[in-house]
């Protein structure tokens, strides 16, 4: 907001804008430094006001009006605020007219619906889930399951989750209920050699699809995402994928930047919970990855596409 106040008090001074609509450069100033304040022309000209000028300034604070209904629609829907503030950069490049039209535009084009596609020879396609703790990846995991279930696909599962206590039983109620394979190891063990365990069973018994299930894991702790990054590299799985809990807020920036480098997609969970889309938003803006899934309840099959359109339609734009 401040970078478009800057210019238009710019403009003013260069003489490309009447000048006599602001009262002093000590009101300008006053006007630069504090958070969105706009100098009245009335109040700082004693003299009577041009008509043309009046309208400069009018059409001036109209501006600042739609940006900051614009950002408030993206505070309401949850979208971080550092992607708010690049969102809105690239809408003040715009004509005014067309301001709302592009923040749509650009905002569909950060959403990407993607699909798993299993090519030949991919046989075990393994597929492994991180996040922070209990965004939804356990319960994510066994959606897929039964989602490759649903195709016909048999399916293996890796309890690499050997860090928080009833992990392991609580992946072992839902493969029973599911019919699946479990492979696990003990608690404390090394979570990239149970992801190989289940790659090494998958290829022995000709099974589709592994699903490694890991523990959930700040992004602030080094340590932790040192670990992940050795399941990855053991695992080497087709395809990684982030859950996002789409209560996320600001938070959901540094999560994202985190994870970033360790993953090809985004899975929103809760979406039930939460159907404002606004940390997918942010998410997508930070990490420029696609969206596999939204998952949308507790029950198995509540595994969605992500349909862009209605998570724009969302911000009530
Ligand atoms: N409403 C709703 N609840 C969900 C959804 N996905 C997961 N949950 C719930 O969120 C809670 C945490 O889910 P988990 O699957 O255990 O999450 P996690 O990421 O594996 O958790 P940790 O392994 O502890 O990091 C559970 O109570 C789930 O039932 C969803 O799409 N909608
Ligand atoms: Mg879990």
């Amino acid at each position: 907001m401040l970078g478009f106040l800057r210019k238009k008090l710019k403009a003013v001074f260069s003489g490309k804008q009447e000048p006599k609509a602001v009262k002093s450069p000590k009101k300008i100033k006053k006007a630069v430094s504090g958070p969105k304040k706009i100098v009245s022309p009335q109040k700082s000209t004693p003299a009577p006001v041009k008509r043309e000028k009046k309208s400069i300034f009018k059409l001036f604070k109209k501006d600042e009006l739609v940006l900051e209904e614009l950002e408030l629609s993206l505070l309401e829907c949850g979208v971080a605020l550092e992607v708010i503030e690049q969102l809105l950069e690239q809408v003040k490049s715009a004509k005014r007219e067309e301001w709302k039209a592009v923040l749509k535009r650009e905002i569909s084009k950060l959403l990407m619906p993607a699909k798993i596609k299993i090519k030949a020879g991919e046989k075990p396609y393994v597929i492994m889930l991180s996040g922070i703790n209990g965004t939804g990846k356990t319960t994510t995991l066994a959606k897929l399951a039964k989602y490759f279930q649903n195709k016909n696909k048999s399916v293996v599962i890796a309890a690499a989750d050997t860090f928080r206590s009833a992990a392991i039983e609580q992946l072992k109620v839902h493969c029973d209920k599911l019919g699946i394979k479990m492979i696990t190891h003990q608690y404390g063990a090394d979570p990239a050699a149970v992801a190989f365990d289940a790659i090494k069973h998958a290829e022995a018994k000709k099974i589709d699809v592994v699903l490694i299930d890991t523990s959930g894991r700040m992004h602030v702790d080094t340590g932790l995402m040192k670990e992940l990054e050795k399941v990855k590299r053991v695992a080497k799985p087709h395809l990684s994928l982030l859950t996002v809990d789409s209560t996320t807020g600001n938070d959901a920036v540094e999560q994202a930047r985190a994870f970033s480098d360790l993953i090809d997609g985004v899975i929103l969970t809760k979406f039930d919970v939460d159907e404002r889309g606004g940390a997918l938003i942010s998410v997508s803006a930070t990490t420029g990855k696609p969206t596999y899934f939204l998952a949308t309840g507790q029950k198995y099959n509540d595994l969605e596409s992500l349909n862009p359109k209605k998570i724009v339609a969302a911000l009530g734009l």
